[in-house]
């Protein structure tokens, strides 16, 4: 059993507030990350790849569609927490979410493929961040692309990622639980 540590302080620091950024400590991020798979399978198990795939009212994502947009985010903020780890205080231009959607077949695929596919970028994340010292959350990058350059922590993007999955996981489960059967 590895030494339990300390809790750490709050990741985002005091000002970490809002649902982007909540005030949560590493531990606290790094077991949303871990839990959203596990939370999406339980809400959809059982759950038919038509009803999956269909729109809940005109104009509104399917669960296909949600999870693709999950994955795409996970890939870009996740890849931002890479490229900090990989460099020294890199440069890179930020990719929104939504572009990068359009460049996948994510939306294509079976529901069952892209959670397969998220919960293994998932645990390759977690793991990830596990590994790391506290020191490293504070690793940083110049952020280019959306008017000013900003300097963004690795912190920010982790919380980024959890913090945004928060409000689509509850969604799909109050969707999922409308749509079942009661027993
Ligand atoms: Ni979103």
């Amino acid at each position: 059993m590895p030494l339990k540590r300390a809790p750490s302080a709050p990741a985002g620091g005091a000002r970490s507030r809002s649902a982007r950024d909540p005030h949560l400590n590493r531990e606290e991020i790094i077991e949303r990350l871990r839990q959203a798979p596990r939370r999406i399978a339980a809400a959809t198990r059982g759950v038919s790849n038509r009803t999956l795939r269909a729109a809940p009212a005109p104009n509104e994502w399917s669960l296909v569609d949600i999870l693709a947009h999950l994955r795409a985010s996970a890939d870009v903020w996740g890849g931002a927490i890479e490229q900090i780890l990989a460099a020294k205080r890199p440069t890179f231009r930020a990719v929104s979410p939504f572009t990068w959607l359009q460049h996948t077949n994510y939306r294509g695929l079976q529901f069952a493929q892209t959670l397969l596919a998220y919960g293994r970028q998932r645990t390759a994340l977690v793991k990830l961040l596990e590994s790391l010292p506290a020191h490293a959350w504070d690793r940083t990058a110049i952020v280019t692309g959306f008017g000013a350059p900003a300097e963004r922590t690795l912190t920010w993007y982790a919380l980024g990622i959890a913090g945004h999955e928060q409000s689509h996981l509850k969604h799909i489960e109050r969707v999922m639980r409308a749509r079942r059967p009661a027993r």
